[in-house]
């Protein structure tokens, strides 16, 4: 008799592998051209008066572009990846990583946004990335905007507000894919690009003296355009390099209701619909019915052109990834107050939490790719996954056996869902190299297999030691998930 086989365990060609981005990992932020970016004028979280993402008005821009010292601005630093490339990737290289996500810094490759001509220093630097990787058969991950944009684009046109940025970024786009053709297989357009709707980090714009209605459009509106320079970017992809795959990113949060009421049950719906959003537009291709009635119901005006609609709906992505760190909880009382912030959703007295409030749950993985595979039966890519905690250097070793713990258990969700029928097609756990926070924007909030020598300061001598979890990722990959 027939027997149907179920896959029991990871794909053979599945991606291990980690993440990073540009303004997390390179440093190097005004040599060979380079141009300033967006998030190289964000200080660090203890320098802003409280927690978020939007206090970068025109004066704190003039005050940064003024500031040559770097220590306020932690994202100009790194950890010096630009210099370290060869020895970092060498380390992947070591725990067998199959693909290695990285971003390009766009204000690397036009320093204003819109140059002329594109900066050759920049395009080579990238170059010499992708030999390395070649050198060690590491798949290249590619995200083409990861939190930052050129400055001079905030500046100019306040950053994604405007049209004018969309026909930048397809300048952009196009150099790129034509330069890294044949070499690059996959490519993520914005990353978590729902986070958008806190503001300046995602979108680059600035918020002078507005309502809370139009604070929300403008955002709104400027996450319309890069849902558009999206879909356009895997158009123009598909075009250069036929073989290479375009991704979605998301920041993904699933919202559990606090109680069986329907009332609560609906509030949360509400919130996963707001966080599917983003995806059901670059994946199905259309703007879903719920989101036109929230905007028609909160005032929320969009200005869109008529071909809009077409390019939406003709280039869809590849394939739909996502960043998955934690779940969160509503309640119909708590209602929108809860959308936005990471830290502040409702809590699950069921779910220990991290340093930083953000609540574990790895069988929250596994509902998240089985709901995700459900709604888009598209690849889906983790590329986003860790554990931040304040590692300890002790005898040049660090004992980091609750990031194993933690990293294990959301394997094990991630086996449970392919097992289910979900296709994955890799994981790029976050910060394979201990790198700058991206929230905290300190060197103390760690997530790697590797830890480097640095301060909040930047005082260290930027020295890469194993930890613990680095020998046990190297066993897991080499048993492709069978030993965990
Ligand atoms: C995601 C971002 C990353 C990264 C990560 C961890 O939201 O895509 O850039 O930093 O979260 O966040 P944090 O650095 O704030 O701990």
């Amino acid at each position: 008799m027939y027997k149907k086989q179920f896959p029991q365990q990871f794909p053979d060609n599945f991606l291990w592998g980690g993440a990073t981005a540009a303004n997390q990992i390179e440093g190097a932020w005004n040599i060979d051209g380079k141009g300033l970016t967006t998030a190289e004028v964000v200080r660090k979280a203890e320098d802003r008066k409280k927690m978020s993402m939007n206090l970068v008005d025109e004066e704190s821009i003039k005050e940064a572009i003024q500031d040559q010292t770097t220590t306020n601005y932690p994202k100009r630093r790194g950890i010096d990846f630009y210099h370290h490339y060869q020895e970092d990737i060498r380390l992947f290289a070591e725990m067998g990583f199959k693909v290695f996500r990285f971003s390009i810094a766009w204000a690397r490759i036009f320093p204003n946004g819109d140059d002329a001509d594109p900066n050759e220093k920049g395009l080579a630097f990238y170059d010499r990335v992708l030999d390395e990787l070649e050198k060690y058969q590491i798949e290249p991950l590619i995200t083409l905007s990861h939190y930052e944009l050129p400055l001079a684009l905030t500046q100019k046109q306040n950053g994604w507000l405007s049209r004018k940025t969309i026909t930048a970024f397809e300048k952009y786009t196009r150099v790129v894919f034509e330069r890294y053709r044949g070499r690059v297989r996959y490519w993520l357009t914005f990353n978590e690009i729902n986070t958008g709707t806190w503001g300046f980090h995602e979108t680059g714009v600035v918020e002078t003296n507005l309502s809370a209605v139009e604070k929300e459009t403008v955002r709104y509106q400027a996450l319309h355009h890069q849902l558009v320079a999206s879909a356009l970017a895997t158009k123009q992809l598909h075009e250069i390099d036929p073989k290479a795959k375009m991704g979605c990113m998301l920041a993904r949060m699933q919202t559990y209701p606090a109680s069986c009421r329907p009332e609560d049950v609906r509030a949360a719906q509400l919130e996963d619909q707001k966080n599917l959003f983003f995806t059901d537009v670059q994946a199905r291709g259309e703007y879903p019915e719920f989101m036109n009635r929230y905007f028609a119901e909160h005032g929320i005006e969009l200005q869109m052109e008529q071909q809009d609609e077409t390019v939406l709906a003709e280039n869809p992505v590849d394939f739909v990834s996502f960043s998955y760190y934690m779940t969160t909880v509503t309640s119909a009382q708590q209602g929108e107050e809860v959308n936005g912030n990471m830290a502040t959703g409702g809590r699950n007295p069921y779910l220990e939490e991290s340093d930083w409030g953000w609540q574990i749950d790895p069988v929250g993985l596994r509902i998240t790719l089985n709901e995700m595979w459900d709604r888009y039966r598209k690849p889906l890519f983790i590329v986003e996954n860790g554990l931040g905690a304040l590692d300890q250097l002790e005898a040049g070793k660090v004992h980091d056996d609750y990031r194993i713990d933690y990293l294990r258990k959301h394997i094990i969700q991630m086996k449970e869902a392919i097992k289910d029928g979900v296709e994955l097609m890799g994981y790029t756990m976050w910060g394979p190299i201990d790198l700058i926070s991206f929230s905290t924007s300190e060197m103390s909030k760690r997530y790697g297999f590797i830890y480097v020598d640095q301060d909040d300061d930047g005082k260290g001598t930027l020295k890469r030691i194993k930890k613990d979890s680095f020998y046990w990722f190297k066993q897991v990959i080499a048993t492709n998930g069978a030993q965990l």
